[in-house]
């Protein structure tokens, strides 16, 4: 709990007694900090260098009068939270009910009395400082769940990555090639697929080790980002030395002639592989291929129908791309 020393307290009123009136009051019941402005022009001046915790307003003032420096009060974002307690010799019930819905905390009446004074003002006081604390916990609680939603979302990000080679992992590609099916369902689009896999690559982990294995994956992986390059495609690790693309609103030739590049490209790497029997390099086989989107075919389909184009492709001597459309494979594609 805060001394009342912690708390700057304003004053306006036009009469140079009564403000020394009611300094000598607040002193007494323990405020230090206290101004005093005797107008309302001063006060505004006064309020946009200082952080006030309550205000105590005179109603009658000429110029500008307690209502209309209430109404500004109230009016201005930056100032509306200050408690303000009006101090009056007027009276009336009708002035107490209008400064209330105008949003002051509290009236009394001059001569005030003391005691009134120090119950009001304290409990003005009290209420602003639970005020400001819930704005505080609540900013902060405002901050923690912005760095936590952003926390979750690198973790998400994170979670749909493969640890070794940096591109989209399996469980990426399970809810992309969902996404893209549907896509291309609604939209009634080709989509392509291309599976490829390492030519002898147990070989090549049995020759050269598992961190050059390693490091051929990565650079595999990354020629194929290279490659396949289109905002909407995607490039996935699908498991040990397989990898998957999908490749939306693509036509059959298309895949084709990108699965083509792509095995040149990853032989142009120049990954010496003395072990196979497909090149002096390591090479991938790969298979394709495509289907207009729709009816009742499901997405399972162009998985399991680009699987048979490269087990094909290996069975027909590997470093090579075949294709399947619509149950029948069309052949070698080198
Ligand atoms: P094929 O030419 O028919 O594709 O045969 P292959 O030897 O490439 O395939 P096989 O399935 O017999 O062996 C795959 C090897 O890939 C075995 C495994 O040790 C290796 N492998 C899988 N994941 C990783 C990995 O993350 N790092 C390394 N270094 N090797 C891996
Ligand atoms: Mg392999």
């Amino acid at each position: 709990m805060p001394n009342h020393e912690d708390f700057n307290l304003l004053i306006v009123d036009d009469n140079e007694m009564n403000r020394d009136v009611l300094r000598r009051h607040l002193v007494r019941q323990g405020y230090q900090q206290i101004l005093a402005a005797e107008n309302g022009k001063e006060a505004l001046e006064m309020l946009s260098g200082h952080n006030f915790d309550l205000i105590l307003l005179d109603i009658q003032m000429p110029q500008m009068n307690g209502y209309e420096l209430l109404a500004y009060l109230k009016a201005d974002l930056k100032l509306s939270h200050i408690p303000v307690i009006m101090i009056s010799a007027v009276d009336e019930i009708d002035s107490v009910v209008r400064c209330i819905e105008m949003g002051a905390e509290d009236y009394l009446h001059k001569p005030f009395n003391r005691v009134l004074l120090k119950a009001r003002t304290s409990a003005c006081l009290e209420k602003k400082r639970l005020r400001d604390q819930e704005e505080i916990y609540r900013q902060q609680l405002e901050e923690a769940n912005k760095k936590l939603a952003e926390v979750n979302q690198q973790l998400e990000q994170l979670s749909k990555l493969d640890g070794l080679t940096g591109i989209a992992n399996r469980r990426y590609f399970d809810d992309a090639i969902a996404k893209a099916w549907s896509i291309a369902v609604a939209e009634k689009q080709t989509i392509a697929l291309i599976i490829f896999d390492i030519d002898f690559f147990k070989q090549f982990n049995d020759a050269y080790g598992h961190q050059a294995g390693d490091e051929c994956l990565k650079q595999v992986a990354r020629v194929a980002q290279r490659t396949i390059k289109r905002p909407h495609d995607v490039v996935a690790r699908y498991g040990g030395e397989e990898f998957v693309v999908i490749l939306p609103n693509t036509p059959l030739s298309g895949a084709e002639k990108l699965a083509r590049e792509l095995r040149q490209d990853v032989e142009n790497l120049q990954i010496n592989h003395a072990y196979s029997a497909a090149s002096m390099y390591v090479t991938i086989s790969l298979g394709v291929t495509a289907v207009l989107a729709g009816g009742d075919r499901g997405y399972s389909e162009i998985i399991a129908n680009a699987d048979k184009a490269l087990f094909l492709a290996k069975q027909q001597g590997k470093n090579q791309v075949q294709v399947w459309h619509d149950g029948l494979s069309a052949g070698l594609i080198t």
